[in-house]
């Protein structure tokens, strides 16, 4: 098939899991087509099948915004009509989906009929699509889709409490890449943080509100009471000057690392013990699973789709968003037990193992064969 895949080109965990469905796609011999306005940041390496297209918006003194979305819309057209495109794929629904909509159009007047797939990514619906700015054309942009997916059966739910929808929701889970997340021991690394043999803990995200990264130094601060530990905190946001000062605040500026962005962030995990993720919204969690593929338990909120990932008392624990009492008590029991780490490690990875890219990518697949089939029969 020739797939046209439009995401976020960012390290935000939309854009991550569009890239490597598109590298997992192109080494089951599809050829992919990026078109986004800059190289996704894990597109590293060269592929045969995987090409890149982007989308530059032009300048004019009367645009205080720019047009970015007509310029998509423009390159898609293109691009489908040059590279003779089977199937459009958009990850994350604003503004994507309703680009995808207008290029849609534009090729119907061209005798072009291209199928399009959102896959609903999760803040596109619970923090900004709601929202009276976007919320008209969400809806309308979902349910002009040809197929929808989204990544939890939580996020499914909440679409379609929220909004009118028409269209049948697939529901495919994140996936990992094992052969890439799988648990590299580095003693010399984990010295350079831990040199007394403290217990590290981790957390990655775009540093966002909605991430209350202030909830995992609280966490931090009340387990580095009781146990010797570390903090590494993986990437950059709005959220990180503020962040920083609570660290001054608190003195604890010498055991909590900011990494800012990191490209293999797998070594990284490999080196910690726990990962803390005390999210307000999650759909489903990607950061939380790729932790768990490299063997690291979850201590997390119970937010949106955070269940279907991390199983209390399995692979981590749960506590409900803001307790920040309990996720520091469970953090502190999993620490002090060795036999306890060690199964939730284990019960950590076997999790991880049902989200194998090569369980779920034939999922989205399936998905583009059966809209395509249904255009072709319509
Ligand atoms: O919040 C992020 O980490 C970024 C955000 C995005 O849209 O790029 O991630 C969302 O999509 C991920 C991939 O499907 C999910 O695993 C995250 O849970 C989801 N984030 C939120 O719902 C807050």
């Amino acid at each position: 098939m020739n797939i046209g895949i439009v995401c976020y080109p960012t390290y935000g965990g939309s854009g991550v899991l569009a890239t490597e469905l598109g590298i997992g796609l192109a080494n089951n011999d599809h050829k992919v087509h990026f078109i986004t306005y800059k190289k996704p940041a894990r597109l590293f390496d060269f592929h045969r099948n995987i090409f890149f297209h982007e989308v530059s918006s032009f300048e004019y003194p009367l645009f205080e915004y720019l047009p970015y979305e007509t310029a998509l819309a423009s390159r898609i057209v293109d691009i489908a009509m040059h590279e003779k495109l089977d199937i459009l794929h958009v990850h994350y629904a604003i503004p994507h989906a309703a680009a995808a909509y207008m290029a849609k159009s534009i090729l119907k007047t061209k005798g072009i009929e291209i199928p399009v797939v959102t896959t609903l990514h999760g803040t596109d619906i619970t923090l900004v699509g709601l929202e009276k700015a976007y919320a008209p054309v969400v809806e309308f942009s979902i349910n002009a889709s040809d197929g929808v997916s989204s990544v939890s059966h939580q996020l499914k739910k909440l679409t379609q409490r929220s909004f009118s929808i028409e269209k049948e929701i697939d529901v495919i889970h994140n996936f990992i890449d094992l052969k890439k997340f799988s648990r590299k021991e580095n003693p010399e690394l984990r010295e350079q943080f831990a040199p007394n043999g403290e217990f590290i803990l981790v957390h990655t995200s775009n540093f966002r509100k909605v991430k209350r990264i202030d909830d995992v130094i609280k966490v931090f601060e009340r387990v580095f009471r009781e146990v010797p530990c570390k903090l590494l905190l993986i990437g950059d946001g709005p959220e990180r000057s503020s962040l920083q000062e609570i660290c001054r605040d608190i003195g604890l500026c010498e055991e909590i690392h900011f990494l800012g962005k990191q490209d293999v962030v797998e070594d990284l995990l490999s080196i910690s013990d726990i990962f803390l993720l005390p999210s307000a919204q999650e759909s489903f969690g990607l950061s939380a699973l790729e932790a768990m593929a490299v063997e690291v338990p979850v201590v997390s909120s119970n937010a949106g789709g955070i269940p279907e990932v991390n199983e209390n008392g399995v692979t981590g624990f749960l506590a409900d968003v803001g307790d920040v009492r309990t996720m520091a008590e469970k953090t502190i029991t999993l620490l002090k037990d060795a036999e306890m780490l060690k199964q939730f490690r284990l019960n950590a990875l076997n999790k991880a193992k049902t989200f194998d890219k090569n369980i779920v990518i034939p999922k989205y697949e399936k998905l583009y064969n059966k809209v395509i089939e249904s255009m072709l029969t319509y």
